[in-house]
């Protein structure tokens, strides 16, 4: 190991035992309290990203040998795998993570401490892998994370962009967009230049008949681009199996870096097209639920399908069986549509290179995916033009043509008299231009179709996919309710909490088997217990403040109740809602005697999430969170009774200090849009209690934990499309507390109030779409009731005791057990050598 700045590996280790013997901390080695020679070479690396680096690489050489052992366990063993496609992976830290898992953090932290670290100062020099938008990416990490835990042999495939989610800076209370450059140091991944595929794009189709009379397709000419593989070791939780993922890199194919126009003097356009090349897997695309059919962003899905199927396919050929049995081996997830183009180009693959018929390359094909939808809302289902498919994938847009053909004459057998029908469920949509409708074309190729919530699922059956659950029958739709690892979301981000836990319980058991909590539901009477359990939560409240001291110079109360609302900025998901709501408190606050402002329950509302760049509104929602914040927070009418918090540059490894310390979280998307929610179960999990709308999981939240835990509110989605039908043709009027609110906002109280019409008239001119104002007595009213509840602490813990131990259902183990028996079909790989089962605690 040798960080840059030291010439050797002896150098480095001196200048360490140099900290670790003089007791000094790394504020020390930055003040320079230590021997010359050492502080010479401070100023060329920062101590504590070489502690960092040297932990990290420490674990990662543990994790390399148990990963080599798994993949050959599972190359020999040869039975079925998962295949979990994702466009998105919000991982956010590796070695925090890596530590617990391998049940040596402990010895991680004792080693560092004897060095003069202090291991959270370490954990922090990680920067978060940021590959993905929200909800859907940390999904597919918590899923890998139960994947390995459970010993199943699964791979997860992706994209490497260089760039993940942007960084999100404020400037004057605007959301601005930084570049996230994130791979300056990696040592979770592990460059494979051995393993690269070519992947073609534009070019024509050549059809011909052969000597024997078999016509034969070829897509030719065109335009090769490279994909490199990088492994990233994915460790599972007291077990040795450490999975594997695979993000692919774009490079240009050598074929493709025209030494002629280098050589001819052209050297410019030569590295032009490398760069085209690299652009590929350069960014990811930063909107969240919204397609906006860029070129750029089909040939990401084609490239990564292209790489992932071919390297499937190259190992499925290792084993020399027959392909009929593929689908006993190979089982592959579309985590959304982005990447239905695998189901094309399996098809493609078997019929155009290995030879297949079409309609045994079919059967294949559909047996071995599944389709995962995340949402219903028409804006985020993705559709490709025709014309760009025929530019870019010309041979995949004839199977396209063919595989709908066929399915059309399927459903025209069935249905002779309803013509409408085919017109409606066809993967193209006879618009102008013509469009590939992907979820159709994913339904079609998938032998199971699932929501992720029970709403959801339900949803999809009778609204946007209703005319399949015609044709194909409602077996074919299922729902597996979205869970989350409690790994991260307890053990790692609330370790005292986790500890407690297991304390009661004896050990840590439930970390692997969530429905052990249940039995915590005795000690809801225990003083001492529900003393700590407050402590704790003070605790992780305290740290919260300190944090946002740090980041905002905003200093808030510990004792007051925390309020919660972090996720992506999205008028579906109402933050509007939550800041109208304050805004309204802001003005009742004001309202009071100063003799009665004392009974007030002071409140941090706290905002944490990104806009994407595109999205005006979105960003006009976090403009007018911070200018609220400016104007409540330095109001000495006020005080400590309310304050606004925007949390910059949301991401998981914040989210791991925020979900501890919430008092109450909010998930109050108008009902029958959010399709789940994951960070719902989060919050719950770490004893915060919830407000929500009847919407995605928090239903089945309630279910679990009993109604008098949840605070609801608001209308029901089977009432939402009357709603938006009468605010259009009926008579509607704001409700009278929220007119009070936008006539405070037009008053300039929050500045320029121009700024802020556009939020204002989507609700009180254009219909209110998100039905904020229907919502909005109904979300107040339980918020008072809320800061009712909050007085009666003792009354307060026993909810949140409860919540926690009624929450096993939610882990991501539950999901993935329910996606291997349900869709999958695949069986755990037991870890036979017990040697190899490490007694991690
Ligand atoms: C995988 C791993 C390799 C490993 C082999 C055999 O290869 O590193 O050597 O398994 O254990 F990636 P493929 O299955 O991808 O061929
Ligand atoms: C989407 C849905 C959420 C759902 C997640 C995971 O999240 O309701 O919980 O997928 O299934 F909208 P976002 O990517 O939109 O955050």
């Amino acid at each position: 190991f040798s960080p840059s700045g030291f010439k050797t590996k002896d150098e480095f280790e001196a200048c360490i035992t140099d900290v670790g013997n003089s007791g000094l901390r790394a504020e020390d080695l930055i003040t320079g309290r230590m021997r010359p020679a050492c502080r010479d070479h401070i100023g060329k690396i920062p101590i504590q990203l070489a502690a960092y680096s040297g932990t990290a690489l420490a674990f990662r050489d543990r994790l390399i040998i148990d990963w080599n052992k798994t993949q050959q366990r599972q190359t020999f063993d040869d039975q079925k795998r998962i295949y979990y496609l994702s466009l998105e992976f919000l991982m956010g830290r590796t070695l925090d993570n890596a530590m617990l898992n391998v049940g040596l953090k402990k010895v991680a932290k004792e080693g560092l401490d004897d060095l003069g670290f202090r291991i959270e100062d370490v954990i922090n020099q990680e920067h978060d892998a940021a590959l993905g938008n929200g909800g859907l990416g940390r999904l597919a990490a918590c899923f890998l994370d139960s994947l390995a835990s459970l010993n199943y042999p699964a791979w997860g495939y992706g994209l490497r962009y260089r760039y993940g989610i942007f960084k999100q800076d404020i400037e004057n209370g605007y959301q601005v967009e930084i570049p996230d450059y994130w791979l300056d140091f990696n040592p979770w991944e592990f460059a494979r230049h051995d393993v690269t595929v070519d992947v073609q794009f534009y070019g024509w189709v050549n059809k011909h008949t052969d000597d024997d009379g078999k016509q034969v397709v070829s897509w030719q000419d065109g335009e090769l681009v490279t994909a490199v593989a990088y492994d990233v070791p994915i460790p599972g939780y007291g077990t040795s199996t450490v999975n594997n993922l695979r993000l692919w890199s774009s490079k240009a194919s050598s074929g493709e870096f025209d030494f002629s126009k280098f050589n001819s003097g052209d050297y410019e356009s030569a590295v032009a097209d490398q760069q085209r090349a690299e652009t590929i897997s350069a960014v990811l695309y930063p909107n969240d639920n919204l397609e906006r059919g860029k070129e750029l962003r089909l040939k990401q899905q084609y490239f990564w399908c292209a790489a992932s199927l071919h390297d499937i396919v190259r190992r499925f050929k290792k084993t020399q069986r027959k392909w009929s049995e593929f689908p006993d081996q190979v089982a592959i997830q579309l985590n959304d549509t982005h990447p239905t183009l695998a189901i094309v180009e399996l098809q493609r693959i078997l019929i155009d290179k290995e030879g297949l018929e079409w309609d045994v390359a079919w059967g294949i094909v559909t047996k071995t995916f599944g389709y995962t939808n995340h949402t219903v809302l028409p804006e985020a289902l993705e559709k490709w033009s025709v014309p760009l498919f025929q530019n870019l994938l010309p041979r995949h847009l004839q199977i396209i043509y063919d595989i709908n053909l066929f399915f059309l004459q399927g459903v025209e057998r069935r249905f002779p008299k309803d013509r409408e029908m085919l017109g409606r469920v066809s993967i193209i949509e006879e618009s102008q231009p013509k469009m590939v409708r992907m979820a159709y074309l994913a339904i079609v190729g998938s032998h199971k179709v699932n929501g992720v919530a029970e709403l959801h699922s339900d949803l999809i059956k009778t609204t946007i996919f209703k005319d399949f659950v015609k044709i194909y029958g409602p077996d074919k739709f299922t729902n597996v309710t979205n869970g989350i690892t409690p790994r991260r979301w307890l053990h790692q981000a609330n370790p005292r909490l986790s500890e407690l836990i297991a304390s009661k319980l004896g050990g840590y058991d439930f970390l692997k088997d969530l429905t052990l909590l249940n039995k915590l539901e005795p000690f809801v009477d225990d003083k001492d217990f529900k003393k700590e359990w407050a402590e704790i939560k003070y605790a992780n409240k305290v740290r919260l403040a300190q944090h946002i001291l740090k980041t905002t110079g905003v200093s808030v109360n510990p004792k007051a109740l925390f309020d919660v609302q972090v996720k992506r900025i999205h008028e579906y998901k109402r933050q509007q809602l939550n800041i109208f709501g304050v805004i309204r408190r802001y003005l009742t606050i004001k309202a009071l005697k100063p003799e009665e402002r004392k009974k007030v329950l002071p409140r941090v509302s706290i905002f944490g999430g990104k806009a994407a760049p595109g999205y005006w509104m979105a960003k006009t929602i976090i403009h007018l969170i911070n200018k609220v914040g400016e104007v409540v927070n330095n109001d000495p009418d006020v005080g400590d009774l309310l304050k606004v918090i925007f949390i910059e540059d949301y991401n998981v490894s914040k989210a791991e200090i925020i979900t501890p310390a919430s008092d109450i979280s909010e998930h109050i998307s108008t009902a029958g849009t959010e399709a789940s929610g994951t960070s719902n179960m989060k919050f719950v999990l770490n004893g915060g209690l919830i407000i929500g709308t009847l919407d995605g999981a928090n239903i089945e939240i309630t279910r679990e934990i009993g109604e008098q835990n949840v605070f609801l509110f608001g209308n029901l989605s089977e009432d939402v499309e009357d709603l938006r039908h009468n605010h259009f043709y009926g008579e509607s009027h704001v409700d009278p507390e929220l007119a009070k609110v936008f006539d405070t906002i037009k008053a300039g109280t929050f500045g320029d109030e121009g700024a802020f019409s556009a939020l204002i008239a989507a609700i009180a001119e254009h219909g209110d779409y998100y039905l904020v104002s229907d919502d909005f007595h109904s979300y107040c009213s339980t918020q008072d009731l809320i800061d009712e509840s909050y007085k009666n602490q003792d009354e307060w813990l026993s909810k949140s005791i409860l919540s926690v131990a009624r929450m096993g259902f939610f882990t991501s183990d539950r999901c993935i057990n329910e996606y291997a028996d349900s869709i999958w079909n695949i069986e755990p790989l037991q870890v036979k050598d017990e040697d190899e089962v490490r007694a991690r605690t």
